[in-house]
């Protein structure tokens, strides 16, 4: 067994003055049981804990790793930027760069605004559509996640599913009363709460490909529907892409679909690893934004050129090294092997994958949707993520989480993570 002394002394101390210990649920090991590790570097596909224990990391730090950890490019970017200046609370020419890039690259994109997390950017999102309809409600999707906004916390995945408190406390009834829940890939469930609530819906936010609930894509024909009976209700269609966006594709999971709405959030890749978050669509749309227009929205850290730099170093080196067949493939080898090794095993096994984020749920049937995704044993995947811990792999410490395969997965790492993946399995099934 790996020693995990120091992680746990660590949590131990951790716990007096951080509740649970973490600054962030998911990361507490909750849905897999055990001592959260504590990490204190990391290298490419790597991460190193406090024990000095090396894993092939599938997190990456849920996303924005898709270069891998410490990217040269990305690095010498923030040492550059950090001796000229971290923040001005004033306009700079990197921010202008990012947007530029932003807007180069995503299809319907005219005006985009940085901010520093994808809650901020969601949050936003909502209410420039409020602002813009002059309605009040929206629909979100069970099983996804917008961050931790009052209104988003309603039936909401990650770490409210993880936990297994998908609607949190805390929430008034009010901001409740304005979240219509519908069921993802179900159009017969959107087109209900658009009958039954004629002319009040502002907004449908949703992750083209969740990965909130584990990866799960939508059907083509559903996100056509949804584009479709968005634009018949005045409705404005936001793809919240701040997990999907750079990741599954270079122009976004909306360019894979074909499909453009009317407002996007972003998050993780942009920021390369430093807080940065955004939002934008349609110039249109975008001009009721203070100070443009009336739609208040600030940050005293929005588009600060340390984090802009790194998100700007991490969208050029995507650009120039164009890496998604490379880590596709790799994502591709790693599902493979989990259903080999699962079916040799006798242990059901759903994995969904799109591009380099895939999720292997355990369970009989295929996974769709919420319902389909709840229905995998959370047993058999704690069981599962100890025994890829012990053998060096590092994997998201729930089941309703995505794992990320990054340009710095190599054949060394896909083959330690078949070889410890096969040993689980053998364990699973006892
Ligand atoms: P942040 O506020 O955590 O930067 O972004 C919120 C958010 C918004 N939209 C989507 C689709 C997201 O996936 C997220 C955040 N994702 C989780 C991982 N499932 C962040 C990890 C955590 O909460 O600790």
């Amino acid at each position: 067994m790996l020693d995990f002394s120091q992680s746990n002394a660590l949590f131990s101390r951790a716990q007096n003055v951080i509740p649970g210990g973490v600054n962030s649920p998911v990361r507490a090991f909750k849905g897999v049981g055990g001592t959260p590790l504590f990490f204190e570097r990391a290298e490419g596909a790597y991460l190193f804990d406090a024990d000095g224990n090396r894993f092939v990391d599938y997190v990456g730090s849920w996303g924005p790793f898709i270069l891998g950890h410490g990217h040269p490019s990305v690095r010498e970017a923030i040492h550059r930027q950090t001796d000229l200046a971290t923040s001005f609370g004033a306009p700079s020419r990197l921010e202008v760069e990012l947007a530029e890039l932003l807007t180069g690259l995503i299809p319907g994109l005219e005006l985009v605004r940085l901010v520093s997390s994808g809650t901020e950017a969601t949050m936003s999102a909502v209410r420039v559509a409020r602002g813009f309809t002059g309605r009040e409600k929206f629909i979100k999707f069970e099983g996804c996640y917008h961050g931790h906004g009052d209104s988003f916390l309603i039936k909401a995945g990650s770490g409210m599913l993880t936990h297994g408190n998908p609607s949190s406390p805390g929430v008034t009834s009010g901001a409740a009363a304005d979240t219509l829940v519908a069921t993802f890939n179900n159009i017969a469930s959107v087109r209900q709460l658009f009958d039954s609530n004629p002319g009040e819906i502002a907004a449908v936010i949703i992750e083209p490909v969740a990965g909130n609930m584990g990866v799960v894509a939508a059907t083509p024909e559903f996100l056509l529907e949804l584009r479709d009976l968005c634009s018949k209700h005045g409705t404005l269609l936001i793809f919240d892409e701040v997990m999907s966006g750079f990741r599954v594709a270079l122009r976004g999971a909306g360019s894979i679909y074909g499909i453009t709405p009317d407002l996007y959030t972003f998050g993780k890749i942009i920021g390369g690893g430093l807080p940065v978050g955004a939002y934008g669509g349609a110039r249109a749309v975008l001009e009721v934004v203070s100070p443009l227009g009336p739609v208040y929205q600030a940050g005293t850290l929005s588009g600060n050129p340390l984090a802009v730099a790194a998100g700007i170093a991490t969208l050029r080196t995507l650009i120039e090294n164009n890496p998604y067949q490379q880590i596709d493939s790799a994502a591709v080898t790693i599902a493979d092997a989990l259903r080999a090794s699962a079916g040799r095993h006798g242990i059901p096994l759903q994995v969904n994958r799109v591009g380099s984020m895939l999720t292997a749920f355990f369970a009989a049937e295929p996974v769709g949707d919420y319902a389909s995704a709840v229905a995998s044993s959370t047993a058999q995947f704690a069981t599962f993520f100890h025994a890829m811990l012990q053998r060096g792999v590092y994997l998201p410490p729930s089941q309703f989480e995505a794992w990320f395969v990054s340009m710095a997965h190599g054949d060394a790492e896909i083959e330690l993570t078949i070889q410890a993946a096969e040993r689980a399995m053998q364990e699973l099934a006892g």
